[in-house]
């Protein structure tokens, strides 16, 4: 995929820097008593899953501009996978997308594991009609009026589980289009009702090491309501079905200026986070690149996964859950890997023990300089460092331009126009 001697070649021009600057840095941290080391073995460890239709060009309501070389397949998929993570070393993971990703186990598999990924959180699709499936989506699945349209997607549910379980998955993040247009339309409590008896259908197949990821979404595809249109919904269902379920935070389904840091402290409190659909936005579910809008946002976030990392339980599904509609996947999916570890190693140097001291005594401006003394720290030379020990490349976007890969797997993948990826 991407020549070892490539990167070698790469960093071993730009190692100097890195050392010079990480030093500095270094420096800088332990007259404010941080040990540089720990954060740069918090940068190797950290990891998030790379969504496989993300590798696809995405796309909006009016109109999909497919790039070149894009992937035909899950295997060209994992191979564009591999490369984001052999440049960045920051996503060993893959989420798949049934039945867009359907292939053997066996193949899957053994694809992944020459490549170095192992399988996130399986992701179900009963948002769109297949080919060959007898009952139409159009109104709704898991929520549906007719009791053969809600066991259809029940099935479908249960057979992710089995296909993940076949290849090493261990949660089950559940997608769904359901709601409605018009006021009127479909009364709120029965179909939330019926959607919660189709939920504890899945639970009741979750093998007992798995777990079952909801996801709120305040509109789209329906944009009257949607089922589970914010946490509180989300909230419930998680607390209904059992210790199993937990809730998923997609940063771009809430409404503008929504305390999205204040919704993951509340969960964890609940015991109820799972984990993260990593994006940003302007708007509203705009599923831009993680860090371009609003970085500030994206630490503050981190900042309070970090104050509460050591909740009992505490176990995060990280995933980017973005549509790259006008640059190349790959660089995109690299860029955005490298921003959600920035805003994790920014939060992780915050001096917590002044900042609840600040607190306590009610220091509003000395706690919120404290705060944002973490997010008004450079800590690239910690990433690259990170990067340069583990074999990965100092500079991702670079070294991956200068390896021809797009150019190299146009020549071989043609150019499509449909498909299922991409669109999120
Ligand atoms: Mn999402």
């Amino acid at each position: 995929m991407i020549d070892k001697n490539l990167i070698e070649a790469q960093n071993a021009a730009l190692a100097g820097a890195v050392q010079d600057d990480y030093a500095a840095l270094g420096a800088k941290l332990a007259r404010r008593g941080v040990d540089i080391e720990t954060l740069t073995a918090r940068a190797d460890a950290f990891g998030v899953a790379v969504p496989s239709w993300g590798t696809g060009t995405g796309g909006t309501r009016f109109a999909r501009f497919p790039g070149e070389g894009e992937p035909r397949n899950i295997f060209d998929k994992l191979d564009d996978c591999g490369v984001i993570h052999a440049l960045t070393g920051a996503t060993p993971t893959v989420s798949l997308h049934i039945p867009w990703d359907k292939a053997p186990a066996a193949d899957l598999k053994a694809k992944a594991q020459s490549l170095g990924l192992g399988f996130d959180a399986m992701n179900s699709n009963t948002f769109q009609d297949q080919p060959d499936q007898a009952h139409s989506y159009k109104f709704g699945s898991l929520s549906h009026t007719d009791k053969a349209t809600r066991q259809q997607a029940i099935d479908h549910n249960l057979e992710c589980i089995e296909i993940g379980e076949s290849i090493g998955s261990k949660a089950l993040t559940v997608w769904i289009g359901d709601g409605s247009n018009f006021p009127g339309q479909t009364s709120f409590t029965a179909q939330f009702d019926r959607y919660l008896d189709s939920l504890k259908a899945i639970y009741g197949g979750l093998p007992a090491d798995w777990r079952v990821f909801s996801e709120h979404k305040m509109y789209e595809p329906a944009f009257y309501s949607t089922v589970v249109q914010d946490w509180g919904t989300n909230l419930m269902i998680a607390q209904e079905l059992g210790p199993k379920a937990q809730c998923l935070v997609d940063l771009g389904h809430h409404a503008p200026n929504v305390n999205i840091e204040m919704i993951v402290a509340r969960l964890v409190r609940a015991g109820k986070l799972g984990g993260f659909h990593f994006n940003d936005s302007k708007y509203g579910d705009d599923d831009l690149d993680s860090g371009t809008i609003d970085p500030f946002r994206l630490f503050l976030v981190f900042n309070e996964l970090v104050e509460l990392e050591n909740t009992p339980g505490l176990d995060l599904a990280h995933m980017i859950d973005q549509s790259h509609n006008v640059t190349d996947p790959i660089e995109s999916l690299m860029i955005s890997a490298m921003q959600i570890e920035r805003a994790y190693i920014q939060a992780a140097l915050v001096d917590r023990a002044a900042l609840e001291g600040y607190r306590a005594s009610n220091d509003a401006l000395m706690a919120s300089a404290t705060l944002r003394a973490g997010f008004q720290t450079d800590v690239e030379p910690i990433l690259a460092m990170a990067r340069l020990r583990k074999g990965a490349a100092v500079d991702p976007v670079a070294t991956y331009r200068a390896s021809g890969y797009r150019a190299k797997v146009a020549a071989v993948r043609p150019r499509v126009t449909g498909g299922g990826g991409g669109i999120v």
